[in-house]
């Protein structure tokens, strides 16, 4: 066994809590991070990494967690994953930056030509490349506002894109997203989605007419310019939309000059057992958005789409300082290569079987709903009996897992989902392990 602290997959792969959490060290860290950053930047469990990879994150104090959040759904390959590391290394040796704007490089078009290649669809693409998830979403309502020449932006109840301005329109959720930041942007209206918990009797094709109900009758087909869709809802709770909803939408978009944006920032790149979470249903989006698991936790993000369409903008009319960033784009393609060369598709489909036929095993009543693709999976937390959410077990839950040495997030508008979005080096131990230790928590709470 190599050091432990030089992260990456040779860490020791195991679950070890030797301090209080968090320790001595993390927590005087913490009150160095309280002193000199801004507190509007929260952290869920104030544990300070030293390294990380395989399935573990392994703090100041030596402590070692199992990692059952990807840093958000980010670390998809892994951390540090050897492909990755390997291109980053070569890449910052030749050079950081030129600015893609201004003397291009051949590591930007090998990202858009592999995503041209690897998003849903036969037909003829084109890519563009930023920084982050909201500014990549930003864009592609640039576009479809350009390739329309309408203006209105169609979102859904529940949706997450984002904290810039116009994403936070575009978020549904007040607290702690949008309170005191507004004004919001103009032109943007949200219609109900079908979340199948929440909704018993309403199959998918009907939760979508009640959409464009709304969206018909309140804002009108001719002045939409885009409907920008999560195909399974992240922060807002991993809503899964009944079966039918996302291709009636599309068909629906198809028929009215409607650009239909796929928002797979959080679903994409593996984890849910498909390249794409669109890929489940057949559904060939216009636009889609893609971030987080792209390049293995270096800051890169795209929309990809139909030609005519993402040739709509004008010649300088979209870019960025460092949109594509040449490091970002090496790290996107080891990312790329090593889903492909590890299988980590059918990975992430075996990781989704083992944690939802064991999550649904703990038959407890106060989990209300149990749902996921492949390793994006949650329970939903209700008082028993009902569909009452039940934030306050959702956080006990949490923090006993924290304590423990499990990093699991929580999520959902009414803050009653814990999610699991491990990576895709996860070895099965720690996965088996991670699944015991919450139905011990479950037992216990
Ligand atoms: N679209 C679907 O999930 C980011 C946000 C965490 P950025 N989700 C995690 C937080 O509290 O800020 C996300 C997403 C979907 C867009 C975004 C935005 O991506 O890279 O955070 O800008």
């Amino acid at each position: 066994m190599t050091n432990q602290y030089t992260g990456g997959p040779a860490l020791l792969q195991e679950r070890r809590v030797v301090t209080e959490i968090p320790g001595p060290e993390s927590c005087a860290l913490h009150a160095r991070k309280n002193a000199a950053v801004a507190q509007g930047v929260g952290t869920t469990l104030p544990v300070y990494t030293v390294a990380a990879g395989g399935g573990v994150i392994v703090d100041v104090d030596g402590n070692s967690f199992i990692d059952f959040g990807s840093g958000i759904a980010v670390t998809t390959v892994g951390n540090s994953a050897p492909l990755v590391a390997a291109a980053v290394s070569e890449q910052v040796q030749a050079f950081t930056h030129t600015c893609f704007m201004i003397t291009p490089y051949d590591a930007y078009v090998r990202v858009a030509e592999a995503l041209n290649r690897i998003t849903p669809g036969t037909h003829e693409k084109r890519s563009v490349l930023f920084n982050s998830g909201a500014e990549a979403v930003e864009n592609a309502v640039k576009i479809a506002r350009t390739y329309t020449k309408r203006q209105a932006i169609a979102v859904f109840d529940h949706a997450y894109h984002g904290r810039t301005n116009l994403t936070m329109a575009m978020t549904s959720k007040n607290m702690p997203y949008k309170s005191g930041f507004g004004p919001f942007a103009s032109e943007v209206y949200r219609a109900p989605l079908s979340y199948p918990f929440r909704d018993v009797g309403i199959d998918g094709p009907a939760a979508a007419r009640r959409a464009i109900d709304v969206l018909e009758k309140q804002v009108g087909a001719e002045n939409l310019a885009a409907v920008v869709i999560e195909p399974i809802q992240g922060e807002g709770g991993f809503i899964v939309p009944a079966d039918g909803f996302l291709p009636t939408l599309l068909e629906w978009c198809r028929a009215n000059g409607v650009v239909f944006v796929a928002d797979e920032v959080q679903t994409g790149f593996a984890r849910t057992g498909a390249m794409f979470a669109c890929d489940h249903e057949g559904v060939v989006p216009d636009l889609i958005v893609t971030a987080k698991g792209i390049a293995g936790g270096l800051p890169l993000s795209a929309v990809t789409g139909r030609a005519e369409m993402m040739d709509a903008p004008h010649v300088g009319g979209l870019g960025g300082t460092y949109g594509g960033n040449p490091i970002a784009c090496a790290a996107a393609l080891a990312v790329i290569e090593t889903i492909d060369r590890d299988g980590l598709v059918e990975r992430a489909r075996a990781i989704g079987t083992t944690m939802l036929e064991r999550l649904l095993s703990f038959a407890d009543p106060r989990i209300g709903d149990v749902r996921g693709r492949g390793a994006m999976v949650a329970i939903e937390l209700v008082k028993p009996g009902t569909d009452e959410p039940d934030a306050d077990l959702t956080r006990a839950v949490a923090a006993a897992a924290h304590q423990q040495g499990l990093v699991v997030l929580t999520c959902g508008t009414y803050g009653n989902v814990l999610r699991f979005l491990p990576p895709l080096s996860m070895p099965d131990h720690l996965l088996a392990e991670g699944l015991d230790l919450l139905e011990q928590i479950f037992k216990d709470a």
